[in-house]
């Protein structure tokens, strides 16, 4: 029987790695889904793709959650099939450079400033009182190991995260008087597109974070996903910590030798 028939989710950061990982594993598991990203292209395809393996639901659009208007406009008009949002899943989110403060630009803090946290707020605003008008939902935040511990020159990205685990705390504490549950998972090594964006597309660079390590799948963290919204209403999984059996914290990997 799939786990999230009847249910629908919004995914945002649909178009590559853990995001679209999770499209996956929610498509297999019978979901509705409304999925967005800035790579329109991405996404309609991935669309396509679901609706004739899976045979589900799925609603597919643009999106940049850094623009307050366009979110609160396409989210407040969806398709009356996708308007009641079981799930949401904020995953969106990047880093860029890896510099020492004084040293760093400018536009790459507004970036992830910008998505990180004042996009997901965006996004949660609008779906979260849909949430508690219809009395259920289920809010999966997607943090990191980097919104625990600070590690060298990972300052604004650090702090981006650390927003996140603060704000899925007071989500916790807001909404502790309804059915809606929030959870946050932290991972740690995913190999997705994430290094190949934080490097500003210098693959070799990005390359090297993942050698002599196995890393995180973006499936693996889907699985974990899954689980925060698959419990039984009277279970609220706060958070989960996920991490490549080879590293123990974000400066702490066994790598093989080559
Ligand atoms: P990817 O780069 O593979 O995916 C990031 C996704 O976010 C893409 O779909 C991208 O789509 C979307 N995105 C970025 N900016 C925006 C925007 N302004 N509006 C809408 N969508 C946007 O990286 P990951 O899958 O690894 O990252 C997903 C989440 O996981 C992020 O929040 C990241 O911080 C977090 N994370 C990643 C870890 C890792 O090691 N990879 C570890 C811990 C957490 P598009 O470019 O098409 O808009
Ligand atoms: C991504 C993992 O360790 O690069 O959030 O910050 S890390």
């Amino acid at each position: 029987m799939p786990q999230l028939k009847d249910k629908t989710a919004l995914i945002t950061g649909a178009s590559s790695g853990i995001g679209r990982a999770c499209v996956e594993l929610f498509a297999r598991e019978g979901a509705r889904l409304v999925i967005c990203a800035r790579r329109e292209d991405r996404v309609k395809q991935l669309a396509k793709e679901l609706i004739d393996k899976y045979g589900v639901d799925v609603h597919a659009f643009g999106l940049d959650v850094r623009n307050q208007k366009e979110v609160e406009q396409k989210l407040s008009s969806l398709p009356e099939k996708y308007r009641a949002i079981d799930i949401l899943v904020n995953n969106a989110g990047l880093s860029r450079g890896l510099d020492k403060l004084h040293e760093g630009l400018l536009s790459d803090w507004e970036e992830m400033i910008d998505t990180n946290v004042k996009g997901l707020l965006y996004v949660s605003r609008v779906v979260i009182s849909g949430m508690v008008a219809r009395k259920r939902g289920d809010v999966v935040n997607i943090g990191s190991i980097a919104g625990h511990e600070v590690y060298p020159a990972g300052n604004v990205y650090c702090a981006t995260k650390f927003a996140v685990d603060a704000i899925t705390k007071g989500m916790q504490i807001d909404l502790v008087d309804s059915p809606v549950r929030v959870s946050v998972v932290d991972p740690g090594m995913v190999e997705t597109e994430f290094s190949i964006v934080r490097f500003h597309g210098d693959t070799g660079r990005a390359g090297k974070v993942y050698e002599g390590i196995t890393p995180l799948s973006g499936a693996d963290v889907a699985e974990a996903i899954l689980f925060c919204v698959t419990r039984p209403p009277h279970v609220n999984i706060h958070q989960v910590r996920i991490m490549p059996t080879n590293q123990a914290a974000a400066m702490v990997a066994h790598r093989q030798p080559k």
